[in-house]
């Protein structure tokens, strides 16, 4: 739809617009895959959004990807609303035959990115609402708590095989070869990730097993692409967008994308020598981004837990250790993938001196491959400053 589209359909498909209402219409988006427009009756300044997913990527036509996917994104949010109350924008309306969602206009909140990158603001309970987000929608919605029967049909229900196909090309395979790949390497580093990514054996090994428990693993539904730049902020509340990556897989997916994201943050505001307030409040929240999961992900399975067998005394710690280690992985592969592959992050494109930029990488890239090689030894949030603070003197 163009703008002229977006208002006709609004006017004639939602109740809380009039037959005679004068609407504003502006085109927002400015993500990899849809068009997202903002809709706004000027008298009584009620507004939607309304996205609406085309047959390829907006980034790209050689993506060519069904429209299901919009379906699978108003599903989850409301699913999501049910699990993590609060957290996600409300679904005002799905329309299958246009491939299109209506929804809460969150035009008072900014971008996580956005805010972290360009305003260096701080959000004080954000890691609190991102862990009760990750927390709930991971563990109730897998085996451990669900009917075995209801999980399998919802599994199929957001079987989602072409944007998974992406993240497979673009976070665990393309990033490690330099051949048939789309990679976009900053120059200054080219040689620096000829040698220790592609030509590092025991780490593409491990990308390797780490690709395969992606496609295999249908532990919980997760968000599926849980950036910074999929959460909507302010000071006082967060709401997570854009599920449309949605899927059936390894909890720890969801888990490293945050702490990944937060360490990009981490990484932009060292490099423009942000106040240390700033630097301090983001190092503390990566490390309650893990201490609170884990604290509450023991206490809302203590809670809720059904399957018998996963009463077992010992076999929480056993699964939660695993979940652990995935996410720190996975958070290593989301730094090397947005650093080397197709997809990268203004946190580093917009470090404007080449040195601080190289340097920045650098630390980054050799944080991540400690993260894949060593995943069993980050269990607690401190363990991933450590890190980083070890990658800065390497
Ligand atoms: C072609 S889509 C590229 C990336 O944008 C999305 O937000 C996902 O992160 C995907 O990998
Ligand atoms: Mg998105």
């Amino acid at each position: 739809m163009d703008i002229e589209d977006v208002k006709e359909y609004v006017r004639c498909k939602l109740d809380v617009f009039t037959p005679n209402c004068e609407l504003q219409c502006e085109e927002i988006g400015d993500g990899n895959l849809n068009y997202v427009f903002r809709v706004r009756d000027v008298n009584s300044g009620i507004s939607v959004i309304v996205k609406q997913a085309g047959v390829t990527a907006r980034i790209s036509d050689e993506f060519k990807l069904s429209t299901d996917r919009n379906r699978i994104e108003s599903e989850v949010l409301l699913l999501q609303d049910k699990l993590a109350p609060g957290l996600v924008p409300k679904v005002l309306q799905y329309d299958d035959v246009m491939s299109c969602c209506v929804m809460e206009d969150l035009s008072s909140y900014t971008i996580l990115r956005t805010a972290l990158t360009d305003e260096q603001r701080i959000f004080p309970l954000f890691a609190d609402h991102i862990t009760t987000f990750m927390a709930n929608t991971l563990l109730l919605s897998s085996d451990v708590v669900m009917n075995h029967k209801d999980k399998k049909a919802a599994a199929a229900a957001f079987s989602n095989p072409e944007l998974c196909e992406i993240t497979e090309d673009l976070v665990y395979s393309e990033p490690f070869k330099n051949h048939n790949s789309r990679n976009d390497v900053f120059a200054p580093n080219e040689h620096f990730v000829e040698k220790e990514i592609y030509g590092d054996d025991e780490l593409r090994l491990e990308a390797a097993k780490l690709k395969f428990q992606f496609m295999t693993n249908a532990q919980a539904l997760l968000h599926g692409d849980l950036h910074t730049g999929s959460i909507f902020v302010t000071e006082k509340e967060t709401k997570v967008i854009d599920p449309e990556f949605a899927f059936y897989g390894p909890m720890g997916y969801d888990i490293g994308n945050v702490i990944a994201n937060l360490m990009f943050a981490w990484s932009h505001a060292t490099a423009v020598n942000a106040r240390t307030e700033y630097v301090q409040w983001l190092e503390q929240t990566i490390v309650d981004v893990v201490d609170l999961f884990r604290t509450k992900f023991t206490a809302l399975w203590d809670a809720s837990v059904q399957d018998v067998m996963a009463k077992e005394p010992g076999f929480r710690a056993y699964y939660l250790q695993n979940v652990m280690a995935d996410s720190a992985a996975v958070a290593g592969l989301e730094l090397i993938r947005r650093i080397v592959g197709l997809a990268g992050v203004k946190d580093i494109s917009s470090i404007a001196d080449e040195h601080d930029r190289i340097a920045a990488e650098r630390v980054l890239l050799t944080a991540a491959k400690r993260l894949i090689k060593n995943r069993n030894e980050f269990e607690a949030g401190a363990d991933y400053i450590g890190a980083l603070k070890q990658a800065q003197h390497d």
